[in-house]
């Protein structure tokens, strides 16, 4: 470790270069009908919860026109908000409201696929092979002598099969349809112009609306290679070396469209595009945002890394290094509504593959020591360079839900895998907001919930740490807000081996000294003016315990 400069003062940028973007998964937020599913109508209703919170923009998962099969990710109609979430008219009013309170509203597009129910698929099944309406979607000939088997070896992300075989209106079978995810997610054919055209049409009706701009769903998916070629690598849902070549993930014909996607976001005033492409080492993933492409993508290698030193030196090495290089900000996330909630991953000794979940029948978590690991954890990535990703209930310390019963659950891994992988609906549970306010802790007037949360969620009610010192709202709270005053967005960073230790990590953004401590011991930290510690509120006397960060001043 040594102290270069790894990123350097930004005197006056843009927005979503420092922004911290709270992501609001819908169905789990607030609802406002009683229906026991989030919609807008709660959702407006709590907006000034997040005001109080400190952060610049949300980020809200699809509430589009969908049947649900993926919470969402399945689109029937890409302008319409579905009627379980509300209407049209309920996204303007959120809308002003976030306006009035100065957060800004970034929306999911989800361009590589639709549902099975959009209009365009349906007329797509309804024509016959080789006709316009096909050629939107991405139809093949089966092989074998009659078409009995799929076109290619491609896997779906969720398990099992690429391809879905269609059957004819006089009831033979058909050809069939690829989807790299759920059988009712159909790929769009992204080497047809109406598909582009489709897309531009979106892309200009959310941004006229005043949205500050987009998450973009599988962003290094949508074009295919030619011919596709049958998967040569076991077939992953990353591409994770500097070269191989992958024929659905990452083509080189995916950034032609991100720039034409630019160009139109760029009509408008400081919008951001946010992707979400699953693609490591962090030298290929910054070449997703470069100069003329998307602004900024979550960093998954900072996720996946742990809590660990030397894990956490390289990462933020590399990614400020290599999205230095392209002129892009880097991000930082450990949560979102894909993976095991960052407090319930600390607290196993070892993490099980992404989307996989946690199951009754599953070694569980140590809730305290992956609290605690988890706040000292986001205050060490509060505190660097960049824009930070926070989603729903981390701020509440919210552990996953890791009991589910399987009657409840409704990711599609778990069907498509008869239940081998328990999924993702453990990080999507409705959050607790009173702990007293009926059997959904106030999530609900009237108690209903989706999924249900689990009894230790009681504990963890925002109206139990408001204003509470040493809760870990209190704590998010209080590091967003220092996160602001000392401009460490856009700060001056450098590791600071001075300061670090064989088992602290110890770096220094402006005129803020930030150490975390991974090893099992207390070990003295040097004096300054405490800012924020994640153990002892306010008072810290000098000394750093096992898995806890402290921000001084210097
Ligand atoms: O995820 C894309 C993706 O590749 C993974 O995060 C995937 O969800 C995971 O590996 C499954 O275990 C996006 C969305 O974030 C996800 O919720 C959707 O299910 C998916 O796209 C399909 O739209
Ligand atoms: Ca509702």
């Amino acid at each position: 470790m040594d102290s270069t400069v790894l990123h350097k003062s930004i005197k006056s940028p843009k927005w979503w270069r420092t922004a911290v973007i709270y992501q609001i998964y819908p169905r789990s937020f607030a609802d406002g009908n009683g229906d026991g599913i989030g919609d807008l109508v709660g959702t407006t209703a709590r907006l000034e919860s997040l005001r109080s919170l400190g952060i610049d923009a949300i980020w809200f998962s699809p509430f589009f026109k969908s049947p649900q099969k993926d919470a969402g990710y399945d689109v029937a109609d890409y302008k319409t908000i579905d009627p379980l979430f509300g209407t049209n008219q309920d996204f303007d009013d959120l809308l002003a409201k976030a306006k009035s309170l100065d957060l800004k509203i970034i929306v999911d597009l989800v361009p590589n696929h639709s549902s099975e129910e959009h209009e365009l698929f349906q007329a797509a099944l309804n024509a016959s092979p080789g006709s316009p309406e096909r050629e939107m979607y991405i139809f093949r000939d089966g092989k074998g002598a009659n078409g009995e088997l799929p076109p290619n070896n491609w896997e779906s992300v969720f398990g099992g099969n690429a391809w879905t075989r269609t059957t004819n209106p006089d009831g033979t079978r058909g050809q069939w349809y690829l989807h790299i995810f759920d059988s009712s997610q159909p790929d769009f054919n992204w080497e047809n112009p109406k598909v582009h055209a489709l897309f531009e049409d979106v892309l200009r009706f959310w941004l006229d609306k005043g949205v500050a701009g987009f998450r973009i769903d599988v962003a290094h998916g949508m074009v295919k290679a030619k011919g596709l070629p049958d998967v040569q690598v076991p077939v992953s849902q990353t591409v994770d070396d500097e070269e191989t070549e992958h024929p659905f993930w990452g083509q080189e014909g995916v950034h032609e469209i991100i720039r034409s996607w630019r160009k139109i976001v760029d009509e408008y005033d400081d919008r951001v595009m946010c992707a979400e492409a699953w693609v490591l080492p962090l030298s290929r993933m910054a070449k997703w945002v470069r100069e003329d492409e998307y602004h900024q993508t979550f960093n998954f290698g900072y996720l996946e890394t742990g809590w660990n030193k030397a894990g956490l030196l390289k990462v933020i090495t590399d990614s400020l290094t290599e999205f230095g290089k392209v002129g892009a900000p880097s991000t930082w996330v450990l949560s979102n509504h894909d993976v095991i909630r960052h407090v319930s991953r600390y607290g196993l000794p070892g993490v099980p593959p992404q989307g996989d979940g946690i199951g009754p029948n599953s070694e569980q978590p140590d809730e305290a020591i992956g609290l605690r690991k988890g706040r000292a954890a986001t205050a060490f990535m509060l505190g660097l360079p960049g824009s930070s990703y926070i989603y729903q209930g981390e701020e509440l310390g919210l552990p996953e839900h890791t009991t589910l019963d399987g009657k409840y659950r409704e990711d599609p891994t778990w069907f498509r895998t008869n239940g081998e992988r328990v999924g993702r609906d453990g990080c999507r549970v409705p959050l607790p907001w009173e702990a007293h306010g009926g059997a959904s802790r106030g999530f609900s007037a009237n108690g209903k919930s989706w999924l249900p949360q689990p009894d230790n969620y009681a504990r963890y009610a925002r109206d139990l740490q408001e204003g509470v010192a040493g809760s870990t709202l209190e704590l998010y709270k209080r590091l967003i807000k220092l996160r602001k005053v000392h401009a460490l967005g856009s700060g001056e960073f450098k590791f600071s081996p001075e300061n670090s230790s064989e088992t602290t990590l110890a770096y220094i953004n402006n005129d803020v000294l930030v150490i975390s401590n991974f090893g099992p011991d207390s070990v003295n930290v040097p004096a300054g003016e405490l800012l924020v510690t994640t153990q002892h509120d306010l008072t810290i006397e000098g000394v750093l315990e096992h898995d806890q960060t402290v921000w001084l001043k210097l």
